[in-house]
């Protein structure tokens, strides 16, 4: 088995004190980060499947996320990149009744490598809350809105309307596994991106 396939593989039972040691070793091969990024977004579609087949349940997801978590840690300095640039503050959290965050840093993480300075709210974020972080925060050019469930997504249609009825003056993006881009404009975001990486792209081109 190859060291990215191990990775996959431990990732996918949850073996956190593992993870880390491995994605060092895969590193070590000459594997590319994102190649081992993605075999570990890979390893949370298979837990997903096994969750909805009904083949593990919560805890078993829950430390195959913790698992993917540590695995990160390792990788970020190698993903984020130059943060040299400053497009202003971007404040990022995960919305109203959700709590999956993994998606959520990836963006946090790729979006600060753009240049942008990250305020992150966390999960299960209220509204309201990202009103006022960006009363809170200076030069706040972006709020970036993450959800995961399709039971959030209401959750998603309010942040973004709280925040456009505020008046403030800044750019709202949205995404997440259960968001479309015609969701998106449906309402009333300002942008969409389907991945980190696009997410970073994206968000440095809607505050251009
Ligand atoms: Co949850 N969960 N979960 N879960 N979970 C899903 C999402 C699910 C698809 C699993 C399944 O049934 N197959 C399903 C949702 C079904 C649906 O809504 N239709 C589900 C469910 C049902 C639930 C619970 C309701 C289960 C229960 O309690 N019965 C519960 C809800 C809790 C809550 O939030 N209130 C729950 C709980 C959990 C855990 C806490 C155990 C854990 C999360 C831990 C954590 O995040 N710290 C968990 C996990 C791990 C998952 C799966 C397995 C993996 C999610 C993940 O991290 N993926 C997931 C199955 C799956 O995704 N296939 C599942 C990897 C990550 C890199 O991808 O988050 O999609 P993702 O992010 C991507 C893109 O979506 C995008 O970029 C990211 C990276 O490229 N993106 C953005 C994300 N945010 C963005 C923002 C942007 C732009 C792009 O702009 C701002």
């Amino acid at each position: 088995m190859s060291k990215i396939q191990e990775v996959k593989a431990k990732v996918e039972i949850g073996k956190t004190k593992l993870v880390p040691g491995l994605v060092q070793e895969a590193l070590d091969e000459g594997n590319a980060p994102g190649e081992i990024l993605q075999a570990m977004v890979d390893s949370m579609s298979v837990v997903g499947e096994k969750f909805s087949s009904g083949e593990i349940f919560v805890p078993e997801m829950l430390i195959a996320a913790k698992a993917m978590a540590k695995g990160v840690d390792v990788l970020r300095p190698l993903l984020a990149g130059d943060t040299s640039a400053s497009l202003g503050t971007c404040i990022i959290g995960t919305v109203a009744g959700d709590l999956h965050d993994i998606g959520k840093n990836l963006v946090s993480m790729m979006i600060e490598s753009a240049g942008f300075t990250i305020v992150d709210l966390g999960v299960d974020v209220p509204a309201e809350r990202f009103v006022e972080a960006i009363k809170e925060n200076e030069n706040v050019t972006l709020v970036a809105c993450s959800g995961l469930l399709t039971t959030t997504m209401p959750a998603l249609k309010e942040a973004v309307q709280t925040i456009k009825a505020s008046g403030l003056d800044v750019k709202v993006i949205v995404g997440g596994a259960p968001v479309t881009p015609e969701y998106a404009a449906e309402i009333g975001a300002d942008g969409f991106a389907p991945d980190a990486g696009s997410a970073a792209v994206k968000a440095k081109e809607m505050v251009a």
